[in-house]
């Protein structure tokens, strides 16, 4: 059993068992309206712990082409001034390779053609921003999931670990750089993917070439562009600031759910 499997078996028999005892145990004190609340407060518990481990799987809506943003917005980044990435756009990415390594077992650094190359899919979902503005766009990319086969996770590897290019923050220590981390539940959601087009063009440098990560089931700052490397790892405390991302770094949650 996989450790998140588990873990969700846990929490479940968990939530199971206490309204199952209450349930037995308590027959008599059933009828106090004080008792009927707990219970109630139980069920609904219960019930939500189910829908948000369920709902993990689920897949984000899809739009058609006719809702398209004519004009999907660009945030934070969007033409980073660091070096290396400036030294990449300057020969049209022709050297640039994703490095994939951490806690797999072949760690591997692809060229654009080798990502282009692999299993791919293309969506049209809605991009939330906590500022509070959406945008829909369509983006076609390597599906993250068969990539994580090809490099074979170890049985330690928990979360991915997406480090980027642009720094939002001159720091001595590089914490100013924006990274990002997800579980492996969506690493290989269906939807989740390693964008290198958006509407049908190869992905802007606003909104992060050459390859930025689509992650459909949360927000917009999880949504890493200029992707340098992947990393598989156990834990990210000892990253950054040690919460999983630059914003979570600064206070936002790290599962953004949408
Ligand atoms: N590398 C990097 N990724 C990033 C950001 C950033 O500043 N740097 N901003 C995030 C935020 S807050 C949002 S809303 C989206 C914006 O993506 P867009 O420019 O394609 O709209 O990218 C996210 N990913
Ligand atoms: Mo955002």
């Amino acid at each position: 059993m996989t450790p998140d499997l588990h873990r969700r078996n846990w929490i479940k028999g968990a939530a199971a068992s206490l309204t199952g005892l209450w349930l037995s145990a308590c027959d008599k004190l059933n009828a106090s309206p004080r008792v009927q609340e707990t219970l109630l407060k139980a069920e609904e518990l219960n019930r939500r712990v189910h829908r948000t481990l369920i709902d993990r799987r689920a897949l984000a809506k899809e739009f058609t082409s006719a809702d398209i943003s004519p004009d999907f917005r660009a945030n934070g980044s969007i033409s980073p001034s660091d070096s290396d990435y400036r030294a990449h756009l300057k020969d049209g990415f022709a050297n640039y390779k994703l490095r994939i390594d951490g806690l797999v077992d072949r760690p591997k650094a692809l060229t654009l053609s080798e990502i282009r190359a692999l299993p791919s899919r293309t969506q049209i979902t809605r991009h939330d921003c906590v500022e509070g503005w959406s945008s829909i766009g369509k983006w076609h990319g390597a599906r993250l999931g068969p990539l994580l086969d090809l490099v074979g996770l170890k049985r330690e590897a928990r979360y991915l670990v997406f480090h980027c290019f642009d720094s939002l923050e001159e720091t001595q220590n590089g914490s100013g750089r924006y990274y990002e981390s997800i579980d492996l539940i969506d690493g290989y959601h269906p939807q989740t993917i390693l964008a290198y087009q958006m509407n049908d063009a190869t992905l802007p440098v606003a909104h992060g070439a050459p390859l930025r990560l689509r992650v459909e089931r949360q927000l917009g700052y999880k949504q890493a562009k200029y992707i340098s490397r992947i990393e598989a790892v156990s834990d990210f405390k000892d990253l950054g600031l040690g919460k999983g991302g630059y914003w979570e770094d600064r206070g936002y949650e790290w599962y953004a759910g949408t």
